[in-house]
């Protein structure tokens, strides 16, 4: 929609609206905390973040001011006038943004004329018990309030509104409809159909173009938030998504091609020591192991060293992550480890909320008999510790040395007996840590029972479902996420639906190997990017063209190499897996944001761009060039790119006047390094 040209688009303010903001629900709270610091290096306090209220997250998350910016205050007097409360602060995270939370509650009693006016306005019918979108549309409403009194009160500087989702949505038909003087971009993070349509079992992507769209959101009993997705996508100046695979989806699902992709990045943290990273996974390797040695206690047939740590994490949408294949590649996985004899266990923890009442007596009791049993070590060890120093005091020429038996008295093995009787155990070590809600019907639980991976002695495959996020004040495993994931050797997301997917990200710039699937945005994105993705630890399991039996021996045999790798070829291969973070890095991504926001400005006030060239309509082109092989694998050529951005595949057109793009940096793949030089032990 273009304007009437009258406002300044330099220093242009920036609203980011989303639901999860200073509110953690899923991956959009990853996306805008991760990507402040390069937004506010970009725009400092013309930046705000705009969210709903949740007081018991703000107080710890956000920091209360005044805001400093005289039309903002007054925009947000004159709604405090009418009855709706908000907090405006500074979110305490890296990067300080601005935040405004809106107490949504408290504008409810204008909801039944607001959904009236949603009818009259953009035939969007809203039933009365659907609570998330009745949250949804006070928001957008009151998001469409805010706006139309800012531009008021603000009339000479541009105005970018930026949505995230439907959930944050709603305001952009009202935008429209009222003709708010604002320049708006929606990013939509999934679809609604794609992710109901994949969690059913139907061949999701072979007929993308043929679902007739209101009948099948008719049928799952969401066509009016559907309406409100198809609205917002239509009524935005400018339209993105998260990668490739749900640009095709939202083109046939939501009926707009999206005029580019915004990949996700991430913060990424460089230790000033090279090889930091590599200490960090022993030392929370550790942490694993201590869990595990409580976990199966009495049946810890289990070597440390030989032992590898997989695993999946992620909201609990059990066919759209991939943990139906995971388990049942596990099950594969535990038949070739045991036929050929292979000494490595490999032990799979899967990470995903489900409904629970309270950690299993069986996990605690684990964790205690262990920790009891290191405790009596201690005391033994201390009390021989003095039995040798006393007995060497007195030791003379021609006297015997002590022996084990004047060394360990009969009340220490009195002692360790004990401890040892209450290791015994008649059962075997648990699968799940937690006692369920619905355990009978619980499909994780189902398909480990139907392909009996039970942690039987003789399994070299063991499982553990945490179905709870990880937090270091857990009892029972009591480690961050981000702390456990560096421990581990592989993160295993075999997702059927994943429009992005930070977790294989995640361990990437970890420097943990994973393995991801070309139905993933991440996925895509590395095999678009990357020659040989493998051989940089970023497996990808084929599902588009290939039939599930096929991708699950594909995964299984990705898996079983990996337990064929010494601890030489793992540690090289994480430092490769580590180079790769600087590509997912938001100084680089956000480099798309910049094009989105500069093609919205353009559309909304194309007369201040005048006389600049106008191409900014191309879509999705590909990539032009990839990173090839790694030095180090026999028979590559190294012929390095240089100065990929993301750009290289998006269709978004840069930054120009106004707007800055010197915070973005060009990639280069660093150096590599000769494994011989690092200054730490190879243990092999
Ligand atoms: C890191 C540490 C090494 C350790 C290795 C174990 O690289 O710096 O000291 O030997 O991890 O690797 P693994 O793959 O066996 O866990
Ligand atoms: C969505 O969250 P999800 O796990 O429901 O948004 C994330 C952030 O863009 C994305 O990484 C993920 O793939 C989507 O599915």
């Amino acid at each position: 929609m273009a304007h009437d040209g009258a406002r300044e688009v330099k220093n242009h303010f920036l609203f980011e609206v989303a639901t999860e903001v200073a509110h953690r629900v899923g991956g959009i709270y990853s996306v805008i905390k991760s990507k402040a610091p390069v937004t506010t290096a970009e725009y400092g306090d013309r930046y705000t973040l705009i969210g709903p209220l949740h007081r018991e997250s703000a107080a710890v998350e956000v920091e209360e001011l005044t805001p400093s910016n005289p039309e903002l205050r007054a925009t947000m007097d004159s709604m405090k006038d009418r009855g709706i409360q908000m907090v405006y602060g500074r979110w305490l995270i890296e990067g300080a943004p601005r935040v405004l939370l809106i107490d949504t509650k408290s504008a409810y009693n204008f909801m039944d004329e607001w959904k009236a006016d949603l009818w009259n306005t953009a035939s969007i019918p809203a039933p009365p018990s659907d609570e998330e979108t009745n949250e949804a549309i006070v928001f957008g409403y009151l998001v469409a309030w805010f706006l139309g009194e800012f531009v008021c009160h603000e009339k000479k500087r541009a105005v970018i509104a930026h949505f995230h989702e439907w959930l944050a949505g709603v305001a952009l038909p009202l935008c429209k409809k009222r003709q708010i003087d604002v320049t708006t971009i929606f990013t939509t993070h999934a679809t609604l159909l794609g992710r109901y349509l994949c969690a059913g079992s139907v061949d999701f992507y072979n007929n993308l173009q043929y679902f007739d769209v209101d009948a099948e959101a008719g049928k799952r009993g969401i066509y009016h938030r559907y309406c409100i997705e198809r609205a917002a996508t239509h009524s935005a100046d400018v339209f993105t998504t998260v990668s490739h695979i749900t640009a095709y989806e939202s083109e046939h699902l939501l009926k707009r091609k999206p005029d580019g992709v915004l990949p996700n990045g991430l913060n990424v943290t460089k230790f000033s020591a090279m090889h930091e990273f590599q200490n960090l996974h022993q030392h929370s390797k550790e942490k694993i192991h201590d869990f595990v040695r409580g976990h199966f206690y009495g049946h810890y047939d289990i070597e440390p060293e030989n032992t590898l740590y997989f695993f999946t994490a992620g909201r609990y949408e059990y066919r759209n992550k991939g943990v139906d294949m995971f388990i049942e590649s596990l099950a594969r996985l535990n038949h070739r480890l045991k036929s050929s004899g292979s000494k490595m266990t490999v032990v799979a923890f899967i990470i995903m909320p489900a409904q629970t009442h309270s950690l299993t007596v069986e996990a605690l009791r684990g964790q205690a008999v262990v920790k009891s049993l290191r405790d009596t070590v201690d005391i033994i060890e201390k009390s021989i510790g003095r039995r040798i120093f006393e007995r060497s005091l007195k030791w003379h020429e021609g006297d015997s040395l002590p022996d084990e038996k004047e060394l360990i008295t009969s009340q220490d093995r009195v002692l360790l007996r004990r401890r040892l009787f209450a290791m015994k155990r008649h059962s075997l070590p648990p699968i799940v840590t937690h006692n369920m809600v619905n355990d009978q019907e619980d499909p994780i639980l189902n398909q480990i029972r139907r392909v009996q991976l039970f942690n039987h002695p003789s399994d070299r495959v063991k499982v553990v479902f945490h179905p709870e996020f990880l937090s270091s004040a857990n009892p029972v495993l009591p480690m961050d996420y981000d702390d456990f994931v560096r421990g581990t050797h592989l993160g295993v997301f075999s997702s059927y639906y994943e429009p992005w997917g930070y977790t294989p990200a995640e361990c990437t710039v970890m420097g943990v190997p994973s393995v991801t699937t070309n139905l993933s945005g991440f996925g895509c994105y590395m095999e678009e990017l990357i020659e040989n993705s493998s051989d940089y630890g970023i497996y990808i399991v084929d599902r588009r063209t290939k039939g599930i039996d096929d991708s699950v021996n594909q995964l299984t045999s990705v898996m079983y190499d990996f337990c064929q790798k010494s601890r030489r070829q793992r540690i090289n291969q994480r430092n490769r897996t580590e180079r790769l973070s600087d590509l997912l890095d938001w100084k680089r991504m956000g480099l798309e944001y910049v094009k989105a926001r500069q093609l919205a400005l353009r559309r909304a006030y194309p007369d201040s761009f005048a006389g600049e060239d106008d191409d900014e309509e191309d879509y999705i082109p590909g990539v032009e060039q990839k990173i090839s092989r790694p030095f180090s694998v026999p028979g590559s050529p190294r012929d390095r790119t240089g100065m990929m951005t993301p750009g290289d595949f998006a269709s978004l057109q840069e930054g120009r006047e106004g707007l800055s793009t010197e915070d973005y940096v060009a990639w280069k793949l660093p150096e590599e390094e000769d494994p011989d030089d690092y200054p730490f032990p190879l243990t092999l």
